[in-house]
């Protein structure tokens, strides 16, 4: 590793200019440092200031940013701390989790299936389930004027072809969707301005359409499907089918375009057929455009859904010839670029978006909205920004990050002799993804980088023939990059937002009428009881409500009688009003256990076909006395 310039002069031209701490501490130390090149002779402040430094955040000591984490086949979202690269919570969305009962608690049954198409509802009842794995990829926050606005986070499914929202003030999952006609989604943005808006999300593989078992090598019967979902609702309001396979998408800063990677443009259905061409292309979509079709009608509805064309020759896209196979998509905060990835070629295609209007008009050729292709290294996925005009590159196969500068690659492409590479560095190992705080946003400030490498091979102990990835942390502050920090993650982080901590607010309590349980709050109006102060056994034919209530360390009931062969739903009110005083309900040799956060209700249901005496207990460590809040359910046998 080169050892940085910052840790030689101690001084940064950013922090010059903000005059940081550093400042005073080197006016302190009398510049002795300088002189002698010994870094023993560094105060202690100084030091600090190094990438390492500013990486520590000591106990006690909050981050400057929320990280956002998918990961990958887990199924969840991970919230980090950032510089520190601590975990601060799992989010459930696409998975089941043991510690909260998602997947089982009626609000999160709720949840997972009343967005499901009819078919999969059928095909998932027939399993007597409500969960399907998940796959997420991308999560990425809700955006006003450029933005985040810390509202909503939004994710892929490429399982199951499915897009969930997680609400910023709690930090849980309030809705998941399945998208029809699609098939897996993997790419996912939300569109940057005027605000979000939409959510686009791109069914990457091509399947037939109706897709009802008729065709299998047909590949004129194959489509992908581009979907733009109204993130407020979370409904589907259009889509595009398009020629190719799509990958990966971005939204412009302007409200008028998106963007989508589409490799095979072959359309074959097999490795060799989907890589023998040369180029494939960036699918450009003219949103205001197909929102005057959706208007006039210029679509098949499919499943509830205006379908339009913008298949090749369509007035709704244009199709911008790349280099075989692209992959990554990311628009820059400047609002004038678009870096394409070319992941089979060294190369990253720099599109214009000040050149589309033209293109749309046929004034120019397709490639000419194309304004530099630099040849950065093997293998690059994935790009990230500065807002100074830089870009990272992840370079797979290579094992590097590039960084570059976009006007010099343009000035390149038009001839001038300047090299656009401004300095590469080993990362451990093969980088997916990478991601800088506020990159996405106009607002990218240039600090940190993070690289998700998908091998961290010999850089922890060995936990197995299963290694966990390696998310590296790089100080891009200075004048070199330099790689601070080596965080280890399950399976399998594939994106990360870095979002300024200022934006994100969530609460410490919950709301009494929070709509999470709005179907525990009208059973309970039903039934006369007030869920925060009223313990009751209600009997319905064999259907059974038990309603509880706690306040630490106790359960409003300690014990209740059903009969073997009852539906029995038990819900559960925390009426603590404390910050971090959850509790929880398990119920033994039951398969129950559920989260109640404070001012929360929570409520399972299930059938009592176990006779017997069966504890329950609170399994959140909330009080000296947690061990014993418990209670009994005696299941009398028929
Ligand atoms: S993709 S490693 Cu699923 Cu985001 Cu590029
Ligand atoms: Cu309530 Cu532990």
């Amino acid at each position: 590793m080169s050892k940085s310039d910052d840790k030689k002069s101690g001084i940064t031209r950013r922090e010059l200019l903000g005059g940081s701490a550093k400042l005073a501490a080197l006016a302190g130390a009398g510049g002795v440092a300088g002189l002698t090149g010994g870094s023993l002779l560094y105060p202690p402040a100084v030091e600090a200031s190094s990438g390492e430094g500013k990486a520590n955040v000591g106990p006690g000591e909050l981050d400057e940013y929320y990280g956002f984490w998918s990961s990958g086949q887990a199924g969840e979202l991970r919230i980090m701390g950032v510089p520190s690269m601590r975990e601060l919570m799992r989010v459930p969305v696409f998975n089941r989790c043991s510690a909260t009962g998602w997947g089982m608690t009626n609000e999160s049954r709720k949840i997972l299936t009343e967005g499901l198409l009819p078919d999969t509802r059928k095909f998932l009842e027939s399993r007597g389930g409500v969960w399907l794995n998940g796959d997420l990829h991308h999560p990425h926050m809700s955006f006003t004027d450029g933005t985040y606005d810390g509202r909503y986070l939004f994710m892929n499914d490429k399982a199951n072809t499915r897009v969930a929202r997680v609400r910023c003030d709690v930090m849980k999952c309030d809705k998941i969707i399945e998208i029809p006609n699609a098939a897996d989604i993997h790419g996912l943005r939300p569109q940057k301005y005027p605000r979000t808006g939409y959510v686009f999300a791109n069914g990457e593989h091509r399947v037939p359409l109706p897709n009802d078992g008729r065709d299998l090598d047909d590949p004129k019967k194959y489509h992908a499907i581009f979907t733009a979902i109204d993130g407020d609702t979370m409904e589907v309001a259009w889509q595009v089918m398009v020629d190719g396979n799509l990958d990966n998408c971005d939204a412009d800063y302007q409200g008028l375009y998106a963007f989508s990677t589409c490799y095979n443009s072959e359309e074959g259905v097999n490795l060799a057929q989907m890589t023998a061409n040369e180029q494939d292309w960036v699918v450009v979509f003219d949103i205001k455009a197909i929102e005057d079709a959706v208007k006039k009608g210029d679509y098949k509805e499919m499943k509830g859904v205006p379908v339009i064309d913008g298949r090749h020759g369509s007035r709704y896209t244009r199709y911008i010839p790349v280099s075989n196979s692209p992959h990554g998509c990311n628009t820059a905060p400047d609002g004038k670029y678009v870096v394409i990835n070319g992941k089979l070629s060294p190369t990253v295609s720099v599109i214009d978006v000040r050149r589309l209007p033209d293109l749309f008009k046929d004034k120019i050729e397709p490639r000419d909205a194309v304004v530099a292709e630099p040849e950065l290294g093997l293998g690059p996925l994935h790009t990230a920004f500065d807002g100074k005009g830089n870009a990272f590159t992840t370079l797979f196969l290579d094992s590097q990050a590039v960084k570059w500068n976009i006007q010099k690659a343009v000035d390149a492409y038009a001839g001038k002799k300047v090299d656009p590479i401004i300095e590469k560095i080993d990362v451990h190992y093969q980088p997916g993804h990478n991601h800088t705080s506020m990159g996405e946003t106009r607002e990218a400030d240039g600090k940190w980088l993070v690289s998700l490498n998908k091998f961290s091979k010999d850089r922890f102990l060995n936990a197995g023939p299963l290694k966990p990835e390696n998310d590296q942390l790089i100080d891009i502050s200075g004048k070199h990059m330099k790689i601070v920090h080596d965080g280890p993650t399950f399976a399998e982080p594939h994106d990360c937002i870095i979002v300024r901590s200022d934006i994100v607010n969530p609460r410490s309590v919950w709301k009494k009428d929070d709509p999470m349980w709005a179907e525990a709050r009208a059973q309970a109006e039903k039934d006369g009881v007030n869920l925060y102060t009223d313990s009751k056994v209600i009997r319905d034919g064999n259907k059974v409500r038990v309603y509880i209530w706690s306040i630490a360390p106790n359960y409003s009931m300690e014990k209740f009688t059903v009969k073997q062969g009852d539906e029995v739903t038990i819900y559960i009110s925390n009426n603590d009003q404390i910050d971090d005083l959850t509790h929880g309900f398990t119920l033994a040799n039951y398969g129950i256990a559920m989260e109640i956060g404070p001012q929360a209700t929570s409520s399972v249901t299930f059938t009592a076909d176990r006779p017997g005496v069966h504890w329950f207990y609170c399994q959140w460590f909330c009080h000296a006395l947690h061990m014993e809040m418990r209670g009994r359910m005696l299941v009398e046998p028929t």
